[in-house]
């Protein structure tokens, strides 16, 4: 038994496991930071972990990214530990209902489509820890298509749709908290964008920036905590009561634009009719992702960067070879790009080579990358002669 006689919550989501970045697995960083997070979950002996949707990048998983989830997921669930999840835009809802009952052996909510309340839309446990009850409404990702219809997105206008998505979602929440009550732990979790939310930059955009968000007056007053998920950076969401609405954020940075965040968890404190505390537990485990800007000799003179993944934005025009050099000092650099202040030496240098003959700028790459050899200038000259023969003029 806690002390205080509160519930202990572990809030994560946004887990992407099987994501690559720039074409690299990230598999084993993804088993890392979740085994970092199953042990804080078993470390501070939480009563549930809140798994908010986007558990997989795609929504047809390898075999090697299934087994690291299931494996946490069971993991969690052998210490006796509630195991909630939904699927968020990402995952295959489909699948996770196939999975469900399944799951729900092994004591795992795995949930992957809206259902009535009285029919496993609602997910309710008690406390290991405390023995107070919890009611927990679920809502996994809802596409505006699956509430707008066909006939409402050609006839109806944007904003009425909008309108349309908040109300039903509204009413959605209303009819899932209907098992709310003073004696119970009354928790929303969700994968969906909230109107004041902070996008982390590696959602996919058409599925934030197009989908509807939805006003954080939409959650039940009746509500302790909202679990989010599908926004990548932590963050609270001021509402207009003072129902508490947080998204957990990603817990590996999923592509640059959001390497200014710490990755986290989120611990939470709650009991019936008490108001919820919330601390975040900073995460160590994954790589973070950096960008550096110089002069190909400063960026090469900076390292190493701390096993970080780089984004590399070069401070000078580009060269033949520029890419490789980089490369072969920073073999984590991911991604290479010119300065947009050199971006107008090299449009300049595209005119001058629209003027000059394609012999000539081959001699002069060859001299650029250390190849100037006649015998290869005669192979150009020979393969560009047959071409021109070969082509229609
Ligand atoms: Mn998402």
């Amino acid at each position: 038994m806690r002390e205080n006689g509160d519930v202990l919550l572990l809030h994560t989501a946004d887990w992407h496991v099987g994501k690559t970045l720039k074409g690299r697995s990230r598999l084993e960083e993804q088993r890392a930071v979740l085994a970092e997070i199953t042990g804080i979950a078993l470390n501070r002996q939480v009563d549930a972990v809140l798994l908010a949707g986007d558990v997989f990048d795609s929504a047809a998983p390898t075999a090697d990214a299934q087994r690291v989830v299931y494996e946490t997921l069971l993991t969690l669930a052998r210490a006796g530990i509630e195991v909630i999840v939904i699927a968020g835009n990402h995952d295959h809802a489909r699948t996770f209902e196939a999975l469900r009952d399944l799951m729900a052996q092994v004591g795992i909510e795995y949930a992957g489509r809206l259902s009535p309340a009285t029919a496993g839309g609602v997910h309710r446990f008690t406390a290991r820890s405390t023995g107070e009850r919890a009611v927990v409404a679920l809502l996994p990702f809802l596409s505006r298509r699956g509430i707008i219809g066909a006939a409402e997105i050609v006839t109806g206008t944007e904003s009425a749709n909008a309108g349309r998505y908040e109300e039903s979602i509204r009413a959605i929440l209303a009819g899932l908290a209907g098992g709310f009550s003073p004696e119970t732990v009354n928790l929303v979790l969700a994968h969906l964008t909230t109107t004041g939310g902070v996008m982390g930059g590696g959602e996919r955009e058409a599925q934030t920036i197009m989908e509807y968000h939805v006003s954080p007056a939409v959650f039940p007053p009746t509500t302790q905590y909202v679990a989010l998920g599908h926004l990548h950076r932590r963050q609270q969401i001021q509402g207009p009561g003072f129902v508490p609405i947080h998204y957990a954020g990603a817990p590996l940075a999923v592509d640059f634009g959001e390497e200014s965040h710490t990755p986290v968890v989120c611990l939470v404190e709650v009991a019936p009719g008490s108001r919820a505390r919330v601390t975040d537990v900073p995460l160590a485990q994954g790589r973070r992702l950096r960008t550096v800007t110089g002069t190909v000799e400063e960026l090469v003179a900076g390292a190493p960067y701390d096993g970080d993944y780089l984004r590399v934005v070069v401070r000078e025009p580009t060269r033949a070879g520029l890419r490789d050099d980089i490369l072969a000092a920073l073999p984590d650099a991911l991604e290479i790009r010119i300065h947009p202040d050199f971006q107008a030496h090299h449009e300049r240098r595209r005119a001058d080579h629209m003027a000059r003959s394609p012999h000539d700028l081959f001699v002069d790459y060859c001299a650029e990358a250390g190849l100037a050899d006649p015998r290869l200038t005669a192979l150009f000259d020979e393969l560009l002669e047959e071409s021109n023969a070969t082509s229609p003029a």
